[in-house]
């Protein structure tokens, strides 16, 4: 993992001149873009800046140990920031504030774009993007150590979570030797690693159990090997779980020897989520999620059309129109 040497200059330079920062995580956050976020936000804290935390939704409880998590705010009131960072973001409708804040996507503000989504849009004035990053925290924890800014425990925690979740706790391909070395070296700035595991991995609430119980009963192999389920709006509301207790599940769908690769379909009001992942070499979801209008990795990538679910024979998505 090489960063790009001119860009972090400018965002070094930038981060120097900057007091009041805002920074962005996406929507429907998960524990990288949270750990990302708080990990900046710590970082600049102890600078003796004056950050602050922006996501369109309130992280879900199972990251409330993270740091700083609970500094989030859901609306951002004026622009009247000297810097802005969007962590973990392939696109910029992915915060979900580029209706309400616009000038934020058109490079006319101090934007910086850090991100490892090989679809990134390069949205930012500045944008630091390493596909072959494990997760953004990586990026940052390397940013961090490039330029200078000490990692603390509370810093460790927030970027080692992010490593954690995005490489499905050091077992998906994109884990490296570095990787680890990274893991290691967080741990010894006092990364609470025990938090981590607990919270994230050995916590399920019952309505979450009860969703993917629906989820593994509605398994099918389709007739070219690939491994499909649905979760419908009715499921979500029998089991009492919201769409953020999804995360986690498809890695059980994607467990059978053999599928070319798996996909689980989410009923989400008028729109249909689609989460892909492959464990073969030889397949490339990012690809095919491009088709239909997402992207993501090589090997978990998704998208989301206009739609409903209906249950014929087998389960299609209907357009509502
Ligand atoms: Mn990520």
């Amino acid at each position: 993992m090489r960063l790009p040497e001119t860009e972090i200059g400018k965002i070094g330079n930038l981060i120097e001149k900057s007091h009041r920062i805002l920074i962005f995580s996406h929507k429907s956050p998960d524990g990288d873009t949270l750990g990302s976020a708080t990990a900046l936000f710590q970082a600049f804290k102890n600078m003796g800046k004056e950050p602050a935390l922006a996501c369109v939704d309130i992280p879900p409880p199972v990251y409330n140990f993270i740091p700083n998590i609970r500094a989030f705010q859901q609306t951002v009131e004026a622009l009247d920031y000297d810097a802005y960072f969007i962590v973990d973001s392939g696109a910029y409708y992915m915060t979900d504030f580029h209706t309400a804040l616009p000038a934020v996507f058109d490079k006319s503000l101090e934007t910086v774009n850090i991100d490892h989504h090989r679809s990134n849009e390069l949205f930012g004035k500045h944008n630091l993007v390493v596909p072959d990053a494990p997760s953004t925290t990586m990026i940052l924890a390397e940013l961090f150590k490039t330029l200078g800014i000490p990692v603390d425990r509370s810093m460790a925690t927030s970027l080692l979570t992010g490593i954690y979740t995005d490489t499905g706790s050091f077992m998906h391909s994109n884990t490296t030797p570095e990787t680890y070395r990274m893991a290691a070296e967080l741990l010894r700035r006092g990364a609470n690693l025990r938090q981590i595991s607990k919270e994230i991995f050995n916590t399920t609430p019952i309505s979450t159990l009860r969703l993917w119980g629906m989820v593994l009963k509605n398994i099918t192999q389709t007739n070219d090997n690939v491994t499909m389920s649905v979760v419908s709006q009715k499921d979500f509301e029998r089991a009492g779980a919201d769409p953020s207790e999804m995360s986690g599940v498809i890695d059980y769908v994607n467990s059978v020897p053999g599928a070319k690769y798996s996909v689980i379909l989410t009923e989400q009001g008028e729109k249909v989520k689609a989460s892909l992942r492959t464990l073969r070499d030889d397949v490339d979801v990012a690809q095919i999620a491009s088709q239909y209008g997402g992207g993501g990795h090589i090997k978990a990538a998704g998208f989301s059309i206009a739609g409903k679910l209906e249950k014929e024979i087998r389960w299609k998505v209907v357009d509502t129109k």
